[in-house]
Parts: C-alpha cells; sequence; structure tokens
C-alpha cells in the first residue's frame, strides 16, 4: 500500500454529546474539508456522514444508524486496500470505524487499537452519570452496552482487550477503571508520558498492539492533546500531551506496514482559539496521507 492510498470518511455528528452545551464538534468534518491549511494538499474525501434529524429516534438508534453507514464504508474502503482517516463529529465514530474494520478483516484475523484520549470512554449504561454515548464507545466495542451499539454489522466484540491500549488517560471515573482493569487493559496513564515521553510510548505500544494482529489503528481523541495547543474540545482536561510531540510521535509510525486507520474526533471549533486546535488535526491529516 502506498501512502497516497489513504481516503477521509466525515462524521459530521456531535449527538451523543448533545445534552451538553454548545456541543458543536459535528461541524467539524466541514471545517477541515474546507480548511484554509489544507489547501497544498489533495485529499480524497469519500463521504460526508451526517445524522438522522428524526425527532421520533432515540439517539441510540440515530447513532447506531449513522455508525452503521461509516462501517460499511470504512469496510469498503479496506477491501478496495486503501487505508482510511475518519474526522469526527464525536468520538462515537468509533463504533463505525472499527465495526468496518472488524467487518473487513475479522475472517483474516485480530486487529490492534491504540486509543489516544484524555478519558477513557468505558462507560457503560450501567455505570455513566450522563447518560452521554461519547463516554461509552470503548465499552461497546470491547462488547459491553447497548446491544444496538454493540452489533453494529456484527454482534461479536470488535477488539479484544488484549489487543489495546490507552494513552494519555487523565480524567476517569472509577467504574471505567475497575471495568478496564478486570479485562486486564494496558493504559499508559499521563505520568508515565511524561516521564518516557510519548513518542516511546507509542512505539511500545504499536508492538504490544501487534502482538497478536494483522493489522492496527489509531483512535485519536483532540482531548488528549495539552488545552496549551489544542483548547478547541468539549471537555478539555489540563496536563496532556503536547501537540508538537503527538505529531512527532505519529510521524514515526505511520509507515509501518500493519496501519491501516486513523479516526479523529472531538474537535469543537466554537471552542478554539485562533484556530490552533484546526490547524493540530490539519497537521494529523497531513502526517496520515
Ligand atoms: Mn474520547
Amino acid at each position: 500500500m502506498t501512502k497516497q492510498s489513504i481516503s477521509l470518511i466525515g462524521y459530521a455528528s456531535s449527538v451523543a454529546g448533545m445534552e451538553a452545551p454548545a456541543f458543536n464538534c459535528g461541524l467539524s468534518p466541514s471545517i477541515i474539508q474546507h480548511s484554509s491549511y489544507l489547501t497544498d494538499v489533495t485529499l480524497d474525501w469519500q463521504a460526508m456522514l451526517n445524522p438522522s434529524a428524526s425527532t421520533e429516534l432515540a439517539k441510540e438508534e440515530i447513532v447506531a444508524e449513522i455508525n452503521t453507514e461509516l462501517a460499511k464504508q470504512v469496510s469498503s474502503l479496506l477491501k478496495q486496500q486503501k487505508k482510511c482517516c475518519v474526522i469526527g463529529g464525536d468520538h462515537t465514530c468509533a463504533l463505525g470505524t472499527w465495526s468496518g474494520v472488524y467487518d473487513a478483516l475479522n475472517q483474516k484475523g485480530n486487529v490492534g487499537l491504540i486509543w489516544i484520549d484524555a478519558h477513557m470512554d468505558s462507560h457503560t449504561p450501567a455505570t455513566t452519570e450522563t447518560g452521554r454515548l461519547h463516554g461509552m464507545p470503548l465499552a461497546c466495542l470491547l462488547g459491553y452496552g447497548d446491544s444496538r451499539l454493540t452489533s453494529i454489522l456484527h454482534a461479536e466484540p470488535k477488539i479484544k482487550p488484549r489487543n489495546l491500549c490507552l494513552i494519555g488517560v487523565r480524567s476517569f471515573e472509577k467504574a471505567e477503571e475497575l471495568f478496564l482493569a478486570k479485562l486486564g487493559v494496558r493504559i499508559y496513564f499521563m505520568p508515565e508520558i511524561k516521564q518516557r515521553g510519548f513518542s516511546a510510548v507509542l512505539q511500545e505500544a504499536v508492538t504490544y498492539v501487534s502482538a497478536d494482529t494483522i493489522n492496527f489503528g489509531l483512535s485519536i481523541d483532540i482531548d488528549a492533546i495539552d488545552p496549551r495547543d489544542a483548547a478547541g474540545v468539549g471537555v478539555p482536561e489540563a496536563g496532556g500531551i503536547r501537540a508538537e510531540e503527538l505529531l512527532e510521535g505519529l510521524l514515526k509510525i505511520v509507515a509501518n506496514p500493519k496501519y491501516i486507520a486513523t479516526e479523529v474526533a472531538e474537535f469543537d471549533s466554537s471552542r478554539d482559539v485562533n484556530r490552533a486546535t484546526e490547524k493540530v488535526v490539519t497537521d494529523i491529516v497531513k502526517i496520515l496521507i
């Protein structure tokens, strides 16, 4: 596969966090698509997915519907030997991205996932305090949660705990920590990253999620980045990964032959400062293409 074969899909939805005030990350894919920071590169946008505007449907149904479409698109790209990059939207895009990856590749083997996020996104309906679905996608991918969200294209779990690791975590609830610890999921909390450096941790993570898999991908929540570099997110948490470090780390791994897909979630331009977050997202895109 050549580097030029990466295709982009926009996930223009912030339905999962709609109870939160002014949660606008659904506009972000379009902002990225038209960003002046990307006028010097050619991008292969395959689709721009929008959530149903129906007021009849439960948000679980809206999220399941758009992610079923996303999963089909991702699977189709991978079956054409293309790599893909999904631009969110809120982090529920993970349901579609990794269900699509599972659909395309599960006959051949397991896929590894590196989840870069300030949060664990591992609530289930039983443990969530807010009911917001963007706090649950990782639990769903592991097979736990609302059946409409755990069974996109396939009923099975999409990611095995031993093929997953989290990087950058610094804000979470006890129930999520217990849930992931019980499953034996490897987590790189911020103190370890500050001590060892993001790039070293990321390279170790690649080795870890590659041990028992045929391919691996990245799920990047922009709130993993320090708000000093990327304030434009719905749920900022101080003390994150510096943008420069993130970009340096990504540069070293995207050429890995096992790498197949990335998603970038939770960028909220309405909270951005001097378009700095938009710049970081477009820098990530430029590294990936
Ligand atoms: Mn997240």
